[in-house]
This record gives C-alpha cells, sequence and structure tokens, in this order.
C-alpha cells in the first residue's frame, strides 16, 4: 500500500540557469508521454521578450509578390493540423560529453512532446507567393540582447531552406496541448519544425521575411553548428535534424534494487523516418535484447519501450539501450565529439547495484 501523502509528490522541472531561464524535463519521472506545459523544459537565449498582445500581427515580406500582414483572427480561420512532436534541444545531455564541453550542462531532459497546433507555413506563403528568386525563410524572435563574443544586440533568428519551410508539416502554431501556447513556449505563435532539433523551432514570432542568401546571423552561423575539429572551425557544417536516440527512464543512474524482475523503461526518436528498433544490453554490449515497443506513436513524436529484465545475480549492472531507425541509422557506442557539444546521442547508460 502506498502512503497517500506519496500522492503529494510531484516532480518539478530542473533548473540549469535562470537569466535566461533553462530547465529541463523530469524525464524519468513522467507518467505521461504528452507533456504538460508545466514540465516542458526551457530553452531561452535571452530574458524573455515584451509583446503587447493586443496589437499582435505577423507580417510576411521580403521576396514575397504581396507583402501581407495577419492578424491572429485571420491564422485562426484558416485550415489547421495538429500534430505530435518532440522538441529536442540540440545541447540535450552536453553533460554526458568527456572531456566536459563548455554551454548548458544539460542531462537527459532537454526534451519534451505533446500536440501542436498551427497553420501550415506554407499555407501563408501561399496568400503572399514566393518570388524565384527566394532560396531561405527567415524567421525573426521578438526576444533579443547581447552575446559573450559580439557587440551589436542581436534578436533571436533562424531561417529555414525553402524547402523544408514548404513543408506541410512545418507549421506556425498557436495551440500547445489544445490550449494557447504558454507565454514561455512562444506565445502567441511560433514555428514548430518537425524532425529538426529545437533551435529551428522559433518562440514568439516577430515576422517572416523570403531572402535570396544564406542567412548568416549568429544563433545560425555560430551556434548550432557542429566544429568537428578540436584545434580549428575547419569542416564545419550546421546542426539540422535529430540524429537516432533513446533515453533509459527507469531505473535511473546508480539505483541499488533487490533480485527480481524490474520494468527497464524508456524512449526513443529520430529526426530521420521511424524508430525500428530498440536493443538493451547488461553484459557491456555482448548480448543485446530487443525491447517492447509501443504500438503507434506518430510521425514524429517519440516511442515508448519496455524490457523485463530478470536478475538473480547481485552485483553491478550497467544497463544500455541502443535505438536504430528506418533510415539505417544506430546510435555509436562513442559520441561524435564536436567543440559545442551538439547531438550526443551515444548508447544511453544506467548503473544500478543488484543486491
Ligand atoms: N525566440 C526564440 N526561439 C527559440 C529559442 C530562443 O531562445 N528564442 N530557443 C530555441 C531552442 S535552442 C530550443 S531547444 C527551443 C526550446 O523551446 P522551449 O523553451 O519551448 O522548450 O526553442 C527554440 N526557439
Ligand atoms: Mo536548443
Amino acid at each position: 500500500m502506498s502512503n497517500p501523502q506519496d500522492r503529494l509528490n510531484e516532480p518539478t522541472l530542473s533548473t540549469r540557469g535562470l537569466q535566461p531561464e533553462n530547465k529541463e524535463t523530469p524525464i524519468s519521472f513522467l507518467n505521461t508521454d504528452i507533456i504538460p506545459s508545466h514540465l516542458f523544459f526551457n530553452r531561452n537565449h535571452f530574458s524573455y521578450p515584451t509583446l503587447t498582445y493586443s496589437n499582435y500581427w505577423l507580417p510576411i515580406n521580403g521576396l514575397v509578390r504581396t507583402p501581407k500582414v495577419f492578424s491572429l483572427q485571420e491564422i485562426a480561420k484558416l485550415p489547421s493540423k495538429t500534430i505530435k512532436v518532440v522538441l529536442e534541444c540540440a545541447g540535450n545531455k552536453r553533460s554526458l560529453f568527456e572531456p566536459k564541453i563548455f554551454g548548458e550542462q544539460w542531462e537527459k531532459g532537454a526534451i519534451s512532446q505533446g500536440y501542436w497546433t498551427g497553420v501550415s507555413l506554407t499555407t501563408l506563403l501561399e496568400a503572399t507567393g514566393i518570388n524565384s528568386n527566394a532560396k531561405e525563410v527567415l524567421i525573426e524572435g521578438y526576444d533579443k540582447g547581447k552575446r559573450t563574443d559580439k557587440n551589436n544586440e542581436y534578436s533571436y533568428s533562424r531561417s529555414l531552406p525553402l524547402d523544408k519551410a514548404l513543408d506541410p508539416d512545418t507549421i506556425i502554431a498557436y495551440e500547445y496541448n489544445s490550449q494557447p501556447i504558454p507565454f514561455k513556449h512562444g506565445y502567441p505563435l511560433r514555428l514548430i519544425v518537425p524532425n529538426w532539433y529545437g533551435m529551428a523551432s522559433v518562440k514568439w514570432i516577430k515576422q517572416i521575411s523570403l531572402i535570396s542568401s544564406e542567412f548568416k546571423g549568429p544563433y545560425q552561423s555560430v551556434d548550432y553548428v557542429y566544429y568537428p575539429n578540436k584545434e580549428n572551425d575547419s569542416d564545419a557544417y550546421p546542426v539540422t535534424i535529430m540524429n537516432v536516440n533513446s533515453t533509459i527512464q527507469q531505473p535511473v543512474n546508480m539505483d541499488i534494487m533487490n533480485t527480481g524482475t524490474h520494468l527497464v523503461n524508456g524512449i526513443a526518436w529520430t529526426g530521420a523516418g521511424e524508430i525500428a528498433k530498440v536493443e538493451l544490453s547488461m553484459d557491456q554490449g555482448v548480448t543485446w535484447l530487443e525491447a517492447e515497443l509501443e504500438p503507434s506513436y506518430g510521425n514524429y513524436g517519440w516511442i515508448s519501450w519496455t524490457y523485463e529484465w530478470s536478475v538473480f545475480q547481485p552485483g553491478e549492472y550497467t544497463i544500455m539501450s541502443k535505438a536504430t531507425d528506418t533510415s539505417g541509422r544506430t546510435q555509436p557506442f562513442e559520441p561524435f565529439w564536436n567543440g559545442k557539444g551538439y547531438g550526443y546521442h551515444a548508447i544511453d547508460k544506467v548503473q544500478v547495484k543488484i543486491e
């Protein structure tokens, strides 16, 4: 029998920084795979912007045939779609790199998912028309501030190549889990870019512009770039789609448990196709056992998996999880090292002691 007091225990976000606010989801302690907004991780580069909702408008300009300014009412009347999307920060699991890499020391919780509702960006662009010389769609956020490496003030702005911007599942969202998007997550409008790391999903959209050249803003050409070489910036390339990845939710690292049968459970996700299988190893990767996958999960969500582990020999064990996706990608043993610590996706590991 559980103590009734235990029902009052609630998981909470873990603080990585307060100014700006960066907090992670208690990924090991969720009883749902649709994250309520108060448990959705926060990732910000600046203080929250000040917006006046009463006269919010969305301008679309630049290389379009007819520049337009949309009101929220107009946007709400357009055909909408609702998609379950996992948003993972490119810095998720950065704290696991050895040697350590500077930046927010995210553990495993810079990831969340839920239902986003909005209008396809392509629907809005059909209304404005697109000039033939347009190459990218630039999305500017309302938040701005100084960087440590530059003198000017910058807004949080990012571009998408035209083909990704025109993908019908790239949406201008106005609801999260059937409620207006909470302010901290981009109210009233935010971009949602399925399959890409979270940096692409610009919050608090101020304006959208079509441009003819590669956008070079610092959140595109300095940050969110893989720098594979320790000595210099050669061979750098931009962070885009999510790697294939998995996280063991239970048990948690360094748990002490009895002999017997334990449910090992977790999630797996990818930015290219779907999860094909998740395998576990309790013997340092000598043998791999297939975990049971939840039946269906939607194109852009994570998949939950479980494995019933019977263990009768006391001792210390490392539980490893390894996901493979339908595009043939598998989690490697060693993380892919890069100077800013993005895209950590090595096989997940949890150590436990059986008594
Ligand atoms: N305007 C704006 N959009 C932004 C950011 C930001 O700082 N400002 N952070 C990005 C990053 S790096 C991530 S991982 C996600 C985080 O979204 P969340 O705070 O709703 O979890 O938003 C992205 N969009
Ligand atoms: Mo991020």
